[in-house]
């Protein structure tokens, strides 16, 4: 596959400090298809200059040219949807028409939504006898993680630059390709030089550079929970703004009134979903004990129908970790219903569609993340003993709740100490606020207040 072997640099792609490079591995037949710098502090520094000096042009534009460029960025991106499709396929190892429906289309669908909210935003209100100005935070240095390549940019570069911020960006060392292609479309939709800045690295060398950099104002991070914290703690020594959105561990709550197999064939769907490596994920499900059995045997059989539908996890390290979980799990005393550790191909990181019943909320596939196609399903006695089990983890990120009526499961949800719920099923929406209660983070993505994230208020009084 072709790619730059530069950094996107104030507005050119220039070469890297380093000779080092980052080998592009094609996870679904681990050949090697590109490969790209690996940035160093250096190419931080310089990328973090540009993002500096372009700061107060770029914060001075009303916010109607913001709107514009984020609606030429949108259109961009759409019209080369299909090979965003292609590029992501080709390193994450997501099924073509997954990444058409769901890696290409959600950031389109996002910066189109950041066009909107640009233009709208109240960047300024009256609160009483004051003016309140709502201003660009600074430099923004972006670290995002692989497993939604163009989304997980999207959701903090689109938001950021709709608040008049400059950014430099630090995307996954697995998924290089896709942050290229987005540095291109946003040179080919006039976002002036230096208010998007691309450098590509590994975690610990870049990454790290980029977030103790003193001339970064704001680090938004999507990843680990272990770098998150790392993260927050050099934000929180240099006193400068942090988001952080963390892992989870999601409870999908069923209640007896319930669907039980349309929320049973659903959430096994959500957990399949990308291969399991999605952060919000439901990878508890939780059953009354009355429904256990059955629900056990149709998330067994739902599973099994994704044994050849979904694709490789991204990396060597993902896989024999997911599959580590598996076999702890069994340790542990979960019985496999579906799947299991063994590979099912020879080649490609590739994990059978897993589920595991009789577990209990103390095993440690009920409390870690585990980022894979697995499902755990516990069983309850009553709705307070399944609110126990649902708010019984460090995570607070997702989750949903089946009900026979809309109220009963609303009342539930309020109950959980969650930032997001789907009700019966729920919808994707770009403008829904996303993010983490406990340890699943620390500010919000999406619509208005994923923007905010990336203002700071000052206010004058008359
Ligand atoms: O994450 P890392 P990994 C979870 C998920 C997964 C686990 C490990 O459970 O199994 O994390 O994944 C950059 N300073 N999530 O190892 O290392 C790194 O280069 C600064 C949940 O891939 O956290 C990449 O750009 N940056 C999650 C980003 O951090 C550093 C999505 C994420 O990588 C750094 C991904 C450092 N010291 C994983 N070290 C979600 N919430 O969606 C690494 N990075």
């Amino acid at each position: 596959m072709k790619a730059h072997d530069g950094m996107y640099i104030d507005g050119a792609w220039r070469s890297a400090a380093g000779r080092d490079v980052i080998e592009v591995v094609n996870p679904a037949d681990e050949q090697v298809i590109a490969t790209v710098p690996a940035g160093t502090a250096e190419d931080v520094a310089a990328a973090v200059r540009a993002a500096r000096a372009a700061l107060p042009g770029w914060a001075a534009t009303a916010p109607a040219e913001r709107a514009a460029r984020l609606a030429a960025l949108r259109d961009v991106l759409a019209a080369r949807k299909d090979e965003i499709a292609e590029t992501v396929t080709a390193e994450l190892g997501s099924p073509l028409a997954f990444s058409q429906a769901v890696h290409a289309a959600v950031p389109i669908a996002v910066a189109g939504s950041y066009a909107e909210l640009a233009a709208t935003y109240a960047f300024e209100e009256k609160v009483g006898n004051s003016t309140v100005f709502h201003e660009p935070v600074g430099v923004v240095g972006a670290i995002t993680p692989w497993n939604y390549p163009l989304h997980q940019i999207v959701a903090k570069v689109a938001p950021a630059l709709a608040a008049g911020c400059t950014v430099v960006l630090k995307p996954a060392e697995d998924t290089p390709l896709t942050a290229q292609l987005f540095a291109e479309a946003a040179d080919e939709a006039g976002v002036p030089a230096g208010v998007l800045n691309l450098v590509t690295g590994l975690g610990p060398v870049a990454g790290q550079a980029l977030a103790e950099h003193p001339d970064v104002d704001l680090v938004s991070f999507t990843g680990s929970t272990a770098v998150g914290r790392r993260i927050g703690a050099t934000a929180g020594a240099a006193v400068k703004r942090v988001a952080l959105e963390l892992g989870g561990k999601s409870a999908n709550v069923i209640l007896p009134s319930a669907d039980l197999a349309k929320a049973v064939n659903v959430g096994v769907a959500n957990v399949m979903s990308n291969s399991g490596q999605t952060c919000s994920a439901w990878t508890r499900m939780l059953v009354h004990r009355d429904r256990y059995d059955e629900a056990v045997e149709l998330a067994a059989a739902a599973a099994a129908k994704y044994a050849d539908r979904i694709g490789p996890l991204v990396n060597a390290k993902q896989h024999e970790r997911v599959r580590g979980y598996i076999d702890q799990g069994v340790a542990e005393g979960a019985r496999l219903a579906a799947g299991g550790a063994r590979p099912p191909r020879e080649r490609g990181y590739f994990v059978s569609p897993t589920v595991l019943a009789d577990v209990t909320p103390a095993m440690t596939v009920a409390q870690e993340e585990i980022f894979g196609p697995v499902l755990s399903i516990l069983p309850y006695d009553d709705e307070d003993d399944a609110l126990r089990i649902a708010n019984g983890t460090v995570y607070g990120l997702a989750g949903a709740v089946w009900a026979g009526e809309e109220a009963e499961a609303v009342a539930f949800a309020r109950r959980m100490d969650t930032g997001q719920v789907d009700i019966n099923g729920g919808r994707f929406n770009p403008l829904a606020p996303f993010g983490g209660y406990k340890q699943s983070g620390v500010g919000r993505e999406l619509g208005r207040h994923g923007l905010a994230e990336y203002l700071q208020t000052k206010s004058l009084q008359f």
